[in-house]
């Protein structure tokens, strides 16, 4: 009998997944991140399989359309003759890895039969789902047929590892088991989706965990289709793994199998080789946070910019799950703690997620723009100011310096006085910049712990109900930048199967808040002990309840505000340190590992 597992043999691999070309969240910084190093192990005998929407993969995906003579161009060929919408070239990031991406409407009405085939073989219930899980059934049917042609034509001289993100890639993946193609497997889960509901919506999910019934609560919360899905797919993988300790726990209730593996998540690190350099990328954007921080607070009134810390959390609007309740009330807290210890220190905390909203305010506009017109005013004045010195020191005789009053026109000065008018007012600085079209979770809790901008107020919020992008009017900053420019980024999950924000700061060096019940925190206490000293702070929300966990965090934040800039700058420094550690050429051989492992359990 053939092996498939001889020496000679050429390795492929495969990955699959719903974000490829298409970025929804999480898995498509994992899925891009990592490409260059696994380009590096792997070089032209990598591919990538996605969903084909044009009008998304059109910035990213470049076709090839010539007959590149290789296995995958051959039965990218033969479904394109049946008709089918199969799309292949590079995708245009760092690594440019040969993708294939899938038109899921070309399956017509054959959609139908394959949901009828997913029940019939597997007891998957397709009926009346949401329009996504048909799509997703789509995408999963045409990377079967195409895997199944592939192993047809080459498993003889090729040994095929194929690596399945998430459910949303994997309901083709039962079929390809039973019809015993020949592909080694393997099914990586980002989360599970009955944790995601009830982590939401039951207290103390944690403490319940081992006792859901998994089918009970799936039919409860509406999304059969997805947990069973999610579940086979676990269940008869060659090698199932997840992405933290945390999640695995999950899995074993869920899903019904203890994962073969943990694979981490990393990032593509690219370190300035001077190192000071990240130090003064945080000065210079800092800069920028002031500028947009005057423009919202100083026309109400005005602190010092010196004495002034950026917090910041981000992520996707699920309160409870990411945390935002527990950040607010330990930012009360902070709060009362900097006034009872009479502390000159501001701490302004920007709370970005998104949420529907109509526009920007315009008030928050507004007195944006006229900061930016105080400043134009203010450098026409000085050139005014500078030239007509220099004229006067040069042709004077008089050593002494003149009324420098008589150098700026009455024109000049009434315009600065009548904008520095209109920009004052009597209002609070609003704490959230956009007009939103409900009022939400956020927006109630903020009120409900009174840290709405009052001028005696040591910490002020800042709710930013969108994502930070580089054309935003009020920071002009890209999400990275703006990191950059602040002191601290607090993360103290609830729900939270590994988790990147935290790691985002960690690689600009910038401290951060995350929790023991994120599966970065989780991960960061397993591998180094100083890691507090190094700027990580892990909440523990695993044995607190809500009030000590948001003690405990507020007595972290409160610490920090005490660290002088020395300390700050020392901190930075640490923290930055360890990004190499998070490195994907370092975090690969975990890959590598479920791979090899895969390939091995594969019987031919
Ligand atoms: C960097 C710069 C220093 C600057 C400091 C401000 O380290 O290299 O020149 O003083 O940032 O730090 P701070 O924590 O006060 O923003
Ligand atoms: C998931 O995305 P999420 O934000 O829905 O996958 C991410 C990548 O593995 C992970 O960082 C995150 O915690 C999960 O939740």
């Amino acid at each position: 009998m053939e092996s498939l597992l001889s020496p000679s043999k050429r390795k492929l691999l495969i990955e699959v997944a719903w974000e490829v070309c298409n970025q929804v969240g999480g898995i498509y910084t994992v899925i891009r991140s990592k490409v260059p190093s696994m380009v590096e192990k792997w070089d032209t005998d990598y591919i990538l399989l996605g969903p084909y929407f044009p009008q998304r993969a059109a910035v990213e995906f470049e076709p090839i359309t010539h007959d590149d003579g290789t296995e995958i161009g051959r039965v990218v060929m033969n479904m394109r003759s049946r008709g089918l919408d199969v799309q292949y070239g590079h995708w245009l990031i760092t690594g440019k890895p040969r993708v294939v991406l899938f038109g899921i409407a070309s399956l017509g009405p054959a959609i139908e039969q394959v949901k009828y085939q997913l029940w019939e073989r597997h007891q998957i219930s397709t009926l009346g789902v949401e329009d996504l899980v048909n799509q997703v059934v789509g995408f999963g049917e045409l990377v079967r047929i195409f895997l199944t042609e592939l192993a047809a034509e080459s498993a003889k001289h090729v040994d095929i590892v194929v690596h399945f993100h998430e459910w949303m890639a994997s309901s083709g993946l039962p079929d390809l088991r039973k019809d015993n193609v020949k592909v080694a497997t393997v099914f990586t889960t980002h989360a599970t989706m009955l944790g995601r509901y009830l982590a939401q919506n039951e207290s103390g999910f944690y403490g319940k965990l081992p006792f859901f019934d998994w089918k009970r609560e799936a039919k409860h919360y509406n999304i059969e289709a997805q947990a069973t899905i999610e579940r086979l797919s676990a269940q008869q993988s060659h090698v199932f793994t997840t992405v933290s300790d945390v999640t695995a726990r999950e899995c074993e209730v869920f899903l019904g199998r203890v994962p073969d593996l943990i694979l981490p998540n990393g990032l593509n690190i690219v370190r300035f080789t001077a190192v000071h350099e990240f130090q003064n990328l945080h000065v210079k954007f800092k800069e920028r946070i002031h500028e947009f921080v005057m423009g919202h607070f100083f026309q109400s009134y005005s602190f010092d910019l010196e004495k002034t810390l950026y917090f910041f959390t981000s992520g996707r609007f699920e309160f409870s799950n990411k945390g935002y309740d527990i950040t607010l009330e330990a930012l009360a807290r902070l709060n009362w703690k900097m006034r009872e210890a009479n502390m000159d220190m501001t701490v302004v905390m920007f709370m970005i997620t998104k949420q529907p909203f109509r526009s920007i305010n315009p008030d928050v506009l507004h007195s944006r723009a006229l900061l930016d017109e105080i400043q134009e005013t203010c450098k026409a004045i000085e050139n005014q100011l500078g030239d007509k010195l220099f004229l006067n020191a040069a042709a004077g005789e008089d050593i002494n310096l003149p009324d420098l009053n008589q150098f700026v026109d009455e024109y000049w000065r009434l315009r600065l006085r009548r904008t520095i008018q209109s920009f004052k007012t009597k209002q609070l600085p609003p704490f959230v910049t956009h007009d939103l079209v409900e009022e939400d979770d956020m927006v109630r809790f903020i009120r409900q712990v009174q840290l709405v901008n009052n001028a005696h107020d040591r910490v002020k919020v800042v709710y930013h109900p969108d994502f930070i992008s580089s054309t935003n009017p009020l920071f002009g900053l890209d999400y990275g930048q703006f990191v950059r420019g602040c002191h601290l980024g607090v993360f103290p999950s609830y729900y939270e199967p590994w988790g990147y924000t935290p790691l985002e700061c960690v690689v600009r060096g910038i401290p951060t808040v995350t929790s023991d019940l994120s599966g970065f925190g989780d991960f960061i206490m397993q591998i180094m002990r100083d890691y507090e000293n190094r700027g990580i702070y892990v909440v523990n929300r695993k044995t607190q309840s809500f009030n000590e966990a948001a003690e405990q965090l507020a007595n972290i934040l409160f610490r920090f505000v005490r660290l002088s800039q020395r300390d700050r700058i020392t901190q930075r420094n640490r923290v930055e340190n360890i990004a190499e550690v998070f490195d994907w050429t370092n975090l690969r051989s975990y890959y590598d590992t479920a791979h090899d492992l895969a390939l091995k359990r594969r019987k031919p």
